[in-house]
């Protein structure tokens, strides 16, 4: 079937058609068919006894609240991550009946709850079919947070599924520095921290230590009102990483006035 075209984002989402998916348990794992598909929609009406996967990531283009639908024939269920990781992906609508093509209203469970998305990220999702008999057909589509109905979701919205191996990718590290070693008590600073490597896209920040919070950096913060070294902490956290820390430390010489 079709080959990926990486610069082509209208054939986006990953098709895997397994046939007779009721009979196997194990039937994700042997596709018969796979197939690069135009938009969040498999073909309708093909043939009996078989089951459908469709996979890849969606990509919210504005920050706000999501609603999905998902009409399938015959049972269909859909999943959404909370993040690229498909191991965070979450039942989102179902049903277990059928639906004509593209008809959204059956059942209660084919509309999601509103789900806050956020733009720049990437989110696994999935959606499965399986058929018995007559007709066959399965999509997903969704409202934006402006209100407009994107039912199916087009193409370029969507970035193929990138294989079997976590597409999290952990090659970051954090660095943390002030701009005064040796301030006087309760002298103003800031404290900065960075980050290097190929994947510091999507890490967060929390400042921590001698009551210091915030995420911005640099941070504006005061130094301790009493002599001796203080060291404040940066916590870069990333979905399917570990926590990774760096630290910057502050001496003040002299107390401050009064104690
Ligand atoms: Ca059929
Ligand atoms: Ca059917």
């Amino acid at each position: 079937m079709d080959q990926f075209v990486a610069s082509k984002r209208e054939t986006d989402m990953v098709l895997e058609m397994i046939k007779n998916a009721r009979q196997s348990s194990s039937g994700k794992n042997n596709a018969s068919v796979t197939q690069n598909l135009g938009m969040f929609e498999a073909p309708s009406d093909i043939a009996d006894n078989y089951g459908v996967r469709m996979r890849g990531y969606i990509c919210p283009p504005t920050t706000g609240i999501y609603t999905f639908w998902l009409a399938g024939d015959d049972n269909a269920d859909l999943w959404l991550s909370t993040d690229e990781n498909p191991d965070n992906a979450q039942i989102t609508a179902y049903h277990d009946a059928w639906t004509p093509s593209r008809e959204w209203s059956w059942f209660a469970g084919q509309r999601s709850f509103p789900i806050t998305l956020q733009a720049g990220q990437k989110y696994y999702i999935e959606a499965r079919m399986k058929e018995g008999s007559g007709g066959d057909n399965l999509a997903v589509g969704w409202q934006l947070p402006n209100g407009s109905l994107e039912r199916p979701i087009p193409g370029n919205r969507l970035i193929p599924f990138s294989g079997t191996t976590n597409p999290t990718s952990c090659d970051f590290n954090i660095s943390a520095s002030n701009t005064n070693n040796n301030p006087s008590a309760n002298q103003g600073l800031q404290v900065t921290y960075g980050c290097s490597g190929n994947d510091c896209a999507g890490v967060s920040y929390a400042w921590s230590g001698n009551g210091v919070s915030g995420n911005s950096s640099p941070l504006n913060i005061s130094a301790p009102g009493s002599a001796g070294t203080y060291t404040y902490t940066v916590t870069a956290s990333k979905s399917g990483c570990s926590n990774k820390t760096a630290t910057t430390s502050i001496t003040v010489s002299e107390g401050g006035g009064g104690r």
